[in-house]
C-alpha cells in the first residue's frame, strides 16, 4: 500500500460562503491555477454543480496564460465561435466597454450554436468604482417553481436561437463602431439552433430552461405567439430569488455552469472604463426529457452569401 505525502483536499476543505439561498457561494481562501491538485479541481466542479456561479476574489495571480491553463482544468478550451480571441491566447474573450463590450441583455452564452460552452469562467481586470455588477439566474430553480401544467408545456417546446438578431432594435444607442462589430465579426457567420426548451443536465441530471436573448421564436408558434410565451418562462427566471447579483473588483473570478444559468451584465456606468476576460469551456449537445438532441439548422458565412449574391 502507498501512502500520499500531499494534503488531499476534499470539498469540506474548501470554505464556501454562500451568497444567495438559491445560487451564488464565494469560496475564499485559494489561488487559481494551472496546478491545483485534482481533488481542489473536482472539490471546484462539485461547488460549481451545487452553486451554479461561484465567486474568487483577490486572484491578482492569473494572467491570459495563467487564465487558460486553470480553465483547461475544468475542461476543454473552446474559442468563441465568430468573436477575435485576444493576442496570444488560444480563447480568451475580452469584453471592453468602450468597444461595445456590454452583455445588458439576459442569455446563456453563445445558445446559437448545438454544443455551447459547459462553462464561463470571467475575470475582472478594470472595475468601475461604482456599477457594472452583473446578475445570474438559476435556470433550474426557474424550471422548478413553473406549475405543473406549464412544466409539461415547456418540456415538449423547442425554440430556435440565433446570433442574427436586429442589432439596432435591440441597441439603439449603440454607436457606429459597435453596430460594424455585431455586423462584420459578431454575425459574420449566422448560425441558427433548436433546442428544446427544458434540458437535461448531463452532470445532474437537474432540468433547466434554455432560453435568453438568441431566441428567435419558439417552433410551431409565431413571432407574436412567441413573445408572449416567451415573456411567461422567462419570467421566472427573473425572479428576484432566483438570481444573485456581485459586486466586482478587479481580480475577481466568477465561474458558472452555463447548463444552469442566465446571466446579465447591468449597464448603469457610463464611460467609466470596464474589462473582463472570459475562457469558454465546451459543453454537450442538449438532451431534452425525451432525449431528443439540439440540432443547428443553419450555419451560414456572411461573405459567402454576398458573393453569391
Ligand atoms: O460583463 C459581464 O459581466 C458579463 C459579460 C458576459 O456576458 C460574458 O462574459 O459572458
Ligand atoms: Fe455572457
Amino acid at each position: 500500500m502507498t501512502t500520499s505525502t500531499q494534503p488531499r483536499p476534499t470539498l469540506s476543505a474548501l470554505t464556501i460562503k454562500p451568497v444567495a439561498a438559491r445560487i451564488g457561494a464565494e469560496i475564499a481562501d485559494i489561488k487559481l491555477s494551472g496546478d491545483l491538485s485534482d481533488e481542489t479541481i473536482a472539490a471546484i466542479n462539485a461547488s460549481l454543480l451545487q452553486h451554479k456561479v461561484i465567486f474568487f476574489r483577490d486572484q491578482d495571480q492569473l494572467t491570459d496564460i495563467e487564465q487558460e491553463r486553470f480553465s483547461k482544468r475544468l475542461g476543454n478550451l473552446v474559442p468563441h465561435p465568430t468573436e477575435h480571441v485576444r493576442n496570444g491566447t488560444t480563447s480568451i474573450l475580452e469584453l471592453d466597454s468602450s468597444r461595445g463590450g456590454r452583455a445588458d441583455a439576459w442569455h446563456t452564452d453563445v445558445t446559437f450554436v448545438d454544443a455551447y460552452p459547459k462553462i464561463s469562467i470571467l475575470r475582472g481586470v478594470t472595475i468601475p468604482e461604482v456599477g457594472g455588477d452583473t446578475v445570474w439566474s438559476n435556470t433550474v430553480a426557474a424550471y422548478d417553481s413553473l406549475p405543473p401544467a406549464l412544466k409539461a408545456t415547456a418540456e415538449q417546446l423547442w425554440a430556435t436561437h440565433s446570433n442574427a438578431y436586429d442589432y439596432a432594435a435591440q441597441r439603439p444607442h449603440a454607436s457606429e463602431a459597435d453596430r460594424r462589430h455585431y455586423e462584420e465579426v459578431f454575425a459574420s457567420t449566422v448560425y441558427e439552433t433548436d433546442h428544446p426548451v427544458v434540458r437535461v443536465h448531463p452532470e445532474t441530471g437537474e432540468r433547466s430552461l434554455i432560453l435568453g436573448s438568441f431566441v428567435q421564436r419558439f417552433v410551431g408558434y409565431s413571432k407574436s405567439d412567441s413573445e408572449q410565451l416567451y415573456a411567461l418562462l422567462q419570467s421566472h427566471v427573473l425572479r428576484i430569488e432566483n438570481t444573485v447579483r456581485w459586486r466586482w473588483r478587479a481580480n475577481d473570478v466568477a465561474i458558472w455552469d452555463n447548463r444552469a444559468t442566465q446571466h446579465y451584465a447591468v449597464n448603469d456606468y457610463g464611460d467609466s472604463a470596464r474589462v473582463v476576460r472570459r475562457t469558454t469551456l465546451d459543453g454537450d449537445v442538449p438532451v431534452s426529457v425525451d432525449g431528443r438532441h439540439s440540432v443547428t439548422r443553419k450555419k451560414l458565412v456572411r461573405d459567402a452569401i454576398a458573393r453569391a449574391a
